[in-house]
């Protein structure tokens, strides 16, 4: 709500607030005259002209609202491309309270809205991008359906879980290629038969010091963003695997090494941190990010685990506009001996080896 009054140099002043869960509001307001409006969702909108305030003195100003009429928005949402229907999350943009969830059997979805106009959004994560339609309510409409395309995405999963990954370490530290990073390093190298990411076979790999490999090189090669960054994070860096992205600091093989293996009869690529400290110095980590080309999974593990307070674990698309978090800031209590997976999904099909119920 708000109150408003004009000052004699013609300009208008307006406070705004929103009232407390019973319902009351006061203003510290100057003496004078007030318009006093007040919006709520569902209700007209009602205006008091005239409200006089007073100096050291207390008004009093009460409302009731007339409520709208409310109507009943629904339809079905399902694969753009597959006739099959969706258990996906359908809201009104900046409505709150306004959420549905679709029934899985038919993709059926019923929103109660006033009278007005909405934004409608429908999701199904992970596997679809979401599609907005703008829709205005006179009456009650059938029929707002929604088809998503499907698209290029991961679940994760990790060895807490029953059925998840097993922590099983690969030590290439023996074996593999040494790469002595730099504080903020990037090195190409080449993945034989290259690797599917989100969709996209890449033959080079970028392996990063902080922490993380991408697909796509950056300048200058830093971490999330030049800061501790939740993704999806639009900036740079994009299309990349975060295995325990932080501003890490191997300081040219003095603080800890990275190493890289391509394991021809396993079709794995290793790429190993091993005792790599954060910056400036101290507390060494050692993972390792394992690309599966079978199956197309990304696994990471944790050797040691000293200080992730700060640590992004994840994947993040080619343009950072989506990703699948497994850990931010620690929220997944990062410990030695975790396997995480990062499993590809795209539409309802997981590694292509089931079919939609639709289509059995
Ligand atoms: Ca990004
Ligand atoms: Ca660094």
């Amino acid at each position: 709500m708000s109150i408003s009054r004009q000052l004699t140099s013609g300009r208008t002043i307006t406070l705004t607030q929103t009232t407390d869960a019973n319902g009351n509001y006061s203003f510290v307001a100057g003496e004078g005259t007030y318009n006093v409006r007040v919006d709520a969702y569902g209700y007209n909108a009602m205006t008091t002209t005239g409200v006089i305030v007073a100096w050291g003195q207390a008004t009093t100003q009460v409302f009731s609202l007339t409520a709208l009429p409310v109507y009943t928005v629904s339809g079905q949402v399902g694969d753009a491309t597959l006739p099959i229907y969706l258990s996906a999350k359908v809201e009104a943009l900046n409505v709150p309270g306004a959420v549905a969830i679709t029934n899985p059997t038919d993709g059926q979805y019923s929103l109660a809205l006033a009278p007005g106009t909405y934004t409608l959004r429908a999701s199904s994560e992970p596997g679809y991008a979401p599609v907005t339609q703008v829709v205005t309510v006179t009456g009650n409409l059938t029929g707002v359906n929604f088809g998503l395309p499907p698209r290029d995405d991961y679940v994760w999963s990790d060895s807490r879980q029953p059925g998840g990954p097993t922590y099983e370490w690969i030590d290439i530290t023996g074996s593999g290629t040494v790469w002595n990073a730099p504080d903020d390093g990037q090195l190409s190298v080449s993945i034989p038969g290259g690797f599917t990411y989100y969709g996209t076979n890449y033959a080079t790999l970028y392996i990063n010091s902080n922490g993380w490999v991408g697909f796509s090189a950056i300048s200058p090669p830093s971490f999330i963003g030049g800061g501790n960054k939740m993704i999806p994070f639009e900036g740079p860096p994009n299309n990349a695997i975060y295995g325990l992205s932080e501003d890490l600091n191997a300081s040219n093989g003095a603080q800890g090494r990275v190493y890289y293996q391509y394991l021809s009869d396993q079709n794995l690529y290793v790429i190993e941190y091993y005792q790599v400290q954060h910056w400036a110095s101290g507390f060494p980590e050692t993972f390792e990010i394992i690309l599966n080309q079978t199956d197309n999974t990304v696994k990471v593990q944790y050797e040691t685990v000293s200080w992730p307070d700060f640590t992004t674990v994840g994947v993040e698309s080619s343009d950072g506009s989506y990703a699948t978090v497994y850990s931010y800031a620690n929220s997944a209590r990062l410990e030695a001996g975790r396997a995480v997976l990062f499993t590809p999904k795209r539409g309802t099909l997981m590694n292509s080896l089931y079919l939609p119920i639709a289509l059995q």
